[in-house]
């Protein structure tokens, strides 16, 4: 249904008009005094001008630069960093989620594997960079025994294999070959890897040339978290001697603060070559490279020299920091379950309420008692405190909104009649069930949302949204509340809270 607008318009057209006037006397004024100084300025002496000149410079340079600092783009990294969160912290959010029937098991899962490997004492390294940079060929570099498959197909290993390893010193370590990243359609493979190298004591990040964008994010994401950190470049016999001191300065620069070591290794792959024959005839040779991994195992033995004990608790702060924003996205996604369920009820709860009314009035339902738990109940399920006035406030509010579009909501109930032939016969205190219902669906919806961006009661976010919604309700949400009102009204209007 059209809504009239053309004065809303006529309005904002005279306030952009005024603006407008205002700025353009702001500048004029403004003018005029830059003329007006430069006039007095040009009056003055050399030795009084000069002074005045750098000082003027100097205050319009600090203020261009103050805005720019203020105005320009926040520095973007898809992974953000880590919030610390404590292990006590960590459970009772995990307990507050069961008692709300949410599923914990993973991240139940993920604080066993915490306990477990702190009680065994071994040192855990994990390797980790996108797909194909050679992590699996430097396993079985580093642990000769081990045979993990090798392919120049990217996304070869596609889960968490451990592989014992041993340092020149004699130090054993339990070396994590992880699935890599960047592979197409591997989300989910790189959320493995990345659980793996939380969960280690130190980690190689593996990279084959210079680093990309996503490289860059994905090393400073691991580097946040404060964890001993080798920046690997593999394939070095790819490059001359030139092109990889330019690669290890250009990493130097850009990586020496974040990482432990920066090293350059070759861990395997295969080399081509031809020779000669006794007879003078050439041949074309294949055979598996030798790897040179020495700067790398110096770097291992040095940055795991605090052994296990000693980077335990970076490694735990690590995993929790994790846990701990899982545990965030689970209380969402439980929250958003427990608002849709709470809707629903007062859905049907205003549903069958307005059959059973004689000659009900829209605010006062939603004044009501009704109303009020709604409210309540939704505040509570996002823990958001609130106040008896500011729910009175808002449904009053809100109230008024009804009143204007109760026009509209009739009508669009009486679509929904179209929908269910026979619903018409059932008189029109069905009409208005479905109205009260889609206007506490609506109510609700708007309230839940605005709860979940905003943590509070933001009456003006919430009209909002109920005049959008009430205004186009989506045709399933209107056949749904038809339907409840339908069922009412054959069963007289006593199921109530049935479902
Ligand atoms: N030239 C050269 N090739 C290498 C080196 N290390 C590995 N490769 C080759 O790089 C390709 C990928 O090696 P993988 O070890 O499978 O790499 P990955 O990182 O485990 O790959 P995903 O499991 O897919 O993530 C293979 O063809 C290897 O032979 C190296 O030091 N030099
Ligand atoms: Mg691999």
């Amino acid at each position: 249904m059209p809504t009239p607008r053309l004065p809303l318009r006529l309005i904002l057209l005279a306030a952009l008009a005024l603006g407008a006037a205002l700025l353009l006397g702001l500048l004029v004024a403004t003018l005029n005094s830059l003329l007006e100084f430069y006039q007095r300025l040009a009056e003055m002496p050399l030795w009084l001008r000069l002074p005045l000149l750098v000082v003027a410079a100097a205050a319009f340079g600090g203020l261009a630069w103050l805005l720019w600092r203020l105005a320009r783009p926040a520095a973007r990294t898809a992974l953000t960093a880590p919030m610390p969160v404590s292990r006590g912290e960590v459970d009772l959010r995990l307990a507050t989620l069961r008692e709300r029937r949410a599923d914990t098991a993973a991240l139940e899962a993920e604080l066993a594997e915490l306990d477990r490997r702190r009680a065994g004492g071994e040192l855990h390294v994990a390797l980790f960079g996108e797909i194909s940079t050679g992590k699996s060929s430097l396993i079985r570099a580093l642990a000769p025994d081990a045979a993990p498959a090798v392919d120049v197909r990217g996304g070869t290993t596609q889960r968490v294999a451990q592989y014992r390893g041993t340092l020149p010193d004699g130090r054993e370590l339990v070396l994590a070959d992880v699935p890599g990243s960047g592979e197409v359609d591997g989300a989910l493979h790189a959320q493995i890897a990345r659980d793996e190298a939380l969960r280690a004591h130190a980690v190689v990040y593996l990279t084959a040339a210079d680093l990309t964008r996503a490289q860059d994010a994905e090393l400073n994401w691991l580097a946040g978290f404060g964890k001993p950190l080798v920046l690997a470049l593999n394939k070095a016999d790819l490059y001359d001697e030139t092109e990889r001191a330019a690669l290890l300065q250009r990493f130097a620069q850009r990586y020496a603060k974040r990482t432990r070591a920066i090293v350059a290794l070759s861990a395997g792959g295969r080399e081509r070559y031809e020779r000669t024959l006794a007879d003078g005839r050439r041949e074309r040779v294949e055979r598996e490279r030798a790897p040179e991994i020495d700067a790398l195992l110096e770097a291992l033995g040095q940055v795991t020299a605090p052994g296990a004990a000693g980077l335990e608790s970076a490694r735990e702060a690590a995993v929790l920091a994790e846990v701990g924003r899982r545990s965030d996205e689970l209380a969402r996604a439980t929250a958003a379950r427990e608002s849709a369920e709470t809707v629903a009820k007062y859905t049907r709860r205003a549903v069958v309420g307005a059959l059973a009314a004689v000659a009900p009035g829209s605010d006062i339902l939603i004044q009501g008692a009704l109303g009020t738990a709604l409210v309540r109940e939704l505040a509570r399920i996002h823990s958001v405190a609130v106040r008896e006035l500011d729910v009175e406030a808002l449904l009053s509010r809100v109230g008024l909104t009804v009143r204007n579009t109760t026009a509209i909501v009739l009508a669009i109930a009486g679509n929904a009649l179209k929908a269910f032939p026979g619903l018409g016969t059932l008189g029109g205190g069905v009409l208005h069930a479905i109205a009260y219902g889609l206007v506490f669906d609506s109510l609700g919806r708007a309230l839940a949302a605005t709860l979940a961006e905003r943590a509070e009661l933001d009456a003006a976010d919430i009209e909002a949204r109920v005049r959008a919604l009430l205004a186009e309700p989506a045709r399933e949400r209107v056949e749904r509340v038809a339907r409840l009102a339908l069922e009412a009204a054959r069963s007289g209007g006593r199921d109530a809270d049935a479902r």
